[in-house]
């Protein structure tokens, strides 16, 4: 055999890492897409940024999660099956079925065996008896829930953390039309989705003192020395985060500090003394947008709740 259907994953996901960045530093505005942030190095930098003074979307969430709790349990009822869009850790799980009454089962998705295995163990070491059906899909693509579904119980999705701001406005709404098609009749969905606030407060969450995004965002250029054979030399780039009040957004950016030429692939890229690499987009919402996104993609916005600084949103959706 050869060809694609012989590769091992790594293989494949390696070919992907290459053709995406191939195809991003060729476009008249350089980018990479930011799934590539997460390797293992990026998903230790990414925990201690949830940690970082400076960004508050976690530990807001979290308190809100927590202290919203039994009135999210009570808009939502008893015996739902939660089915879990990118679970990380599964903290943010543990404190939902916490919360909620009689929960049926717990469905974490990830593209990602490995990641959907941390999340289900904690889950299930938290919660003997519940059953625990990991799915591994690429939710950001349609998928099926096949048997892994519970034919009683409602579907709930959550997709914490604010996820859905790394989507393009138009890939966010169709993600949502996609999850009420997923999720099946009777649907809701709870939504963590970071808000409009002082450009400042947004722009130090992505740019911290310590230093700690600024290593997440570079590491993109290490892992593609690592494992796509590039010659980026480190510390001829910095991170920029800036916010983007059109698309009220905050965008990360690599900025070529000189003239510079970088090898990949057999491929020669030139950088311009301030150009730079698009990295990430963190799209911010304004309550009134989030509810028109929804009801674009055929759900209701049935709450809303947010903590009392009013930096960030957790939304129950209906289908
Ligand atoms: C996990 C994708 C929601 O956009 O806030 C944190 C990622 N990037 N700091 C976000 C991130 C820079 C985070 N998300």
């Amino acid at each position: 055999m050869s060809g694609a259907l012989s590769r091992s994953p790594a293989e494949a996901q390696r070919a992907a890492l290459i053709a995406d960045a191939l195809a991003g530093l060729s476009a008249a505005r350089k980018t990479l897409p930011c799934k590539w942030l997460y390797d293992a190095e990026g998903c230790a930098l990414f925990e201690a940024i949830t940690r970082l003074p400076e960004y508050y979307p976690t530990r807001t969430e979290t308190r809100i999660l927590r202290e919203c709790g039994p009135a999210i349990a009570d808009a939502i009822g008893p015996g739902a099956a939660v089915v879990e869009f990118g679970p990380g850790d599964g903290a943010k799980a543990v404190l939902l079925l916490r919360a909620l009454a009689a929960p049926a089962a717990y469905l974490p998705v990830d593209i990602a065996p490995e990641w959907l295995d941390a999340a289900a163990g904690r889950v299930a070491s938290a919660f003997p008896g519940l059953p625990v059906r990991p799915v591994v899909a690429d939710f950001a693509q349609p998928f099926d829930l096949a048997g892994r579904a519970d034919g009683s119980a409602t579907h709930l999705g959550f997709f914490p953390g604010s996820t859905i701001g790394n989507f393009e406005p138009e890939e966010a709404v169709r993600f949502l039309r996609r999850a009420r098609t997923t999720l099946r009749a009777g649907a809701r969905l709870l939504l963590g989705a970071d808000l409009v606030k002082d450009t400042r407060v947004l722009e130090a969450a992505y740019d911290d003192a310590a230093g700690v995004t600024a290593a997440f965002d570079l590491n993109l250029l290490a892992r593609l020395n690592r494992e796509a054979g590039a010659d980026f030399d480190l510390g001829g780039f910095r991170h920029a985060a800036i916010w983007n009040a059109e698309k009220e957004r905050i965008e990360m950016h690599l900025v070529s500090r000189r003239t510079q030429s970088v090898c990949l692939a057999g491929r020669v890229f030139r950088f311009a003394q301030g150009e730079t690499i698009h990295t990430e987009s963190s799209h911010k919402y304004r309550p009134e947008r989030l509810r028109e996104m929804a009801a674009a993609a055929g759900w209701q916005a049935a709450a809303m709740w947010t903590d009392p600084d009013g930096l960030f949103s957790v939304w129950l959706l209906e289908g």
